[in-house]
């Protein structure tokens, strides 16, 4: 950690400096040195500097890449956290309040435990900033900051002011355009946390703006952060249409029912789409019914993977393991799935009951959680009891199966030479491959 932290910046005639952090342990998650490049930019803060910037002069730091300076001046610090980032939040928070500068913290795991983070900040934001921002930074100039915000209502995303993305590290992400056009979710998995926080409805942002925001960005390739670009069909459809002329080249979420509608795929890789990220999850329907993800059907998989592929579209599928009818046997099914549907990419997770949610609480009151060391919570290490093997088992066969997913041999199985994104692909695995190792350490520390 930084030493000499922080000094709190003299009374200046300037606009007061708030300095926001998005913060990562020292040692990143995958390996003993910060990384200097991270895949996609942390949209959260240039959203904040957005709001903030009419009254404060902002600073950022991305923890992901890059290390805090041995000196901080500030005004104000903002620190967000998701659950794994918990630990290091408090940790920086405590310094910055130990030199008599003022800590406000929001995101996911200080609105789902306020009264933990309550102990690390002078001020808690609980829910999304856009509708309590006013009252805050008024609150803010005038020195009258109370201990805790809460957003009562949802913002209902028009006009939002523009995401201050200069305020990121240039040159620091493979993604640094990264842009939200929807917010929560239709469904309401057991798992996710994303319906607790953001709601049941889906809000999308007008498409006009989205649209303005995509045309000033310098570079061609960008991400939608979205939880599901494609939840409001008719929403994606106008959106899409409208890219087509802007010619970007962008990836998303998405869920596995939009290969039922061709029309909206097809209008989908019109305006870009190149890799979609889907959360197939489990190959196993009893596990789908359990944590109640009702939208995917096992019979309708190799379908639909194979409407991506004739459509040149790169699916980099998500698969959690570890779920109650899951054994030692998944491991090797699921690899024998992802060949024999030609999965160009996977990121596989060790189920984790994240905080805030239905499966967190069942886990809870079934007296499975291991620990709640929240650095853990980050779905690759095993924080519960799993049913049908041992904890260290579960590790063992999840970094067998990452291993064996990420070879040459592997590859040579799932590649399609007649696809136009081929390279892309390959890529995309030879890199994991070269940083096998490194992922295997960090998931075995
Ligand atoms: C894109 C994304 C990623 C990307 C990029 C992350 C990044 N660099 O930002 C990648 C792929 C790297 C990633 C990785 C992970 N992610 Co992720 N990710 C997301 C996703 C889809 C969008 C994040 C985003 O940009 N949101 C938009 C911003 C603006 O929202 P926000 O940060 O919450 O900020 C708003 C408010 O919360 C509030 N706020 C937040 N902070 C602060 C601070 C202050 C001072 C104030 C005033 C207000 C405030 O105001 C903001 C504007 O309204 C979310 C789902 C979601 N809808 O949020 C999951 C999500 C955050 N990820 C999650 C998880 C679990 C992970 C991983 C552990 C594993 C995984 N699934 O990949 C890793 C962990 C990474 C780590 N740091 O340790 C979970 C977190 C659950 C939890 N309880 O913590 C989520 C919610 C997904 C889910 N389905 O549950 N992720
Ligand atoms: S997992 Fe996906 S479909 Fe299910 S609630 Fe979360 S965002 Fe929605």
């Amino acid at each position: 950690m930084a030493t000499n932290l922080p000094l709190k910046e003299s009374a200046s005639p300037m606009k007061p400096h708030l300095v926001l952090i998005h913060p990562a342990p020292n040692k990143n998650r995958f390996g003993k040195k910060r990384r200097r490049k991270s895949s996609i930019a942390p949209l959260t803060l240039p959203l904040l500097a957005g709001l903030a910037a009419a009254d404060f002069r902002v600073t950022a730091f991305d923890e992901d890449i890059e290390d805090l300076p041995d000196q901080i001046s500030a005004d104000f610090v903002g620190i967000t956290a998701i659950t794994p980032q918990a630990y290091r939040a408090y940790e920086l928070a405590d310094a910055f309040r130990r030199r008599g500068v003022p800590v406000i913290m929001g995101g996911l795991h200080p609105s789902f435990f306020p009264e933990e983070a309550a102990a690390h900040a002078d001020t808690l934001v609980i829910g999304e900033a856009e509708t309590i921002w006013p009252e805050l930074a008024a609150d803010m100039l005038a020195g009258t900051l109370k201990p805790r915000y809460e957003a009562t209502s949802r913002h209902d995303l028009k006009e939002l002011p523009p995401a201050k993305r200069d305020i990121l590290k240039k040159g620091a992400y493979s993604f640094p355009n990264a842009i939200m056009a929807s917010r929560g979710c239709p469904f309401n998995c057991d798992y996710c946390s994303v319906t607790q926080y953001w709601g049941r409805t889906y809000r999308v942002r007008p498409v006009a703006e989205v649209i303005a925001e995509l045309a000033a960005m310098p570079e061609d390739h960008l991400v939608f952060v979205d939880d599901n670009i494609c939840g409001n069909p008719a929403y994606a459809r106008e959106l899409f249409h409208a890219m087509v002329p802007l010619k970007k080249n962008w990836i998303s979420q998405g869920s596995i029912t939009l290969a039922k509608d061709p029309e909206l795929l097809d209008l989908a890789a019109a305006s870009g789409l190149s890799w979609l990220f889907i959360g197939i999850e489990s190959i196993n329907p009893h596990n789908l019914r359990d944590m109640g993800k009702k939208i995917n059907k096992v019979e309708e998989y190799a379908a639909s993977l194979r409407t991506f592929r004739d459509r040149g579209m790169n699916v980099l599928g998500s698969f959690m393991l570890g779920l109650d009818h899951d054994d030692k046997e998944t491991f090797r099914h699921t690899l024998d799935f992802c060949e024999e549907n030609r999965i160009s990419g996977a990121n596989f997770y060790i189920y984790t009951p994240m905080p805030g949610t239905r499966s967190f609480a069942k886990m809870e009151a079934e007296g499975r959680l291991l620990h709640k060391n929240w650095a853990k919570y980050d779905a690759n290490h095993v924080v519960f009891q799993p049913h049908n093997m041992t904890p260290e088992e579960l590790l063992d066969g999840f970094l067998w199966l990452y291993n064996s997913f990420y070879s040459l041999n592997s590859l040579r199985k799932r590649m399609d030479m007649s696809q136009p994104s081929m390279l892309q692909t390959v890529a995309l695995n030879i890199g994991r491959m070269v940083r096998r190792q490194t992922f295997v350490a960090g998931c075995r520390s």
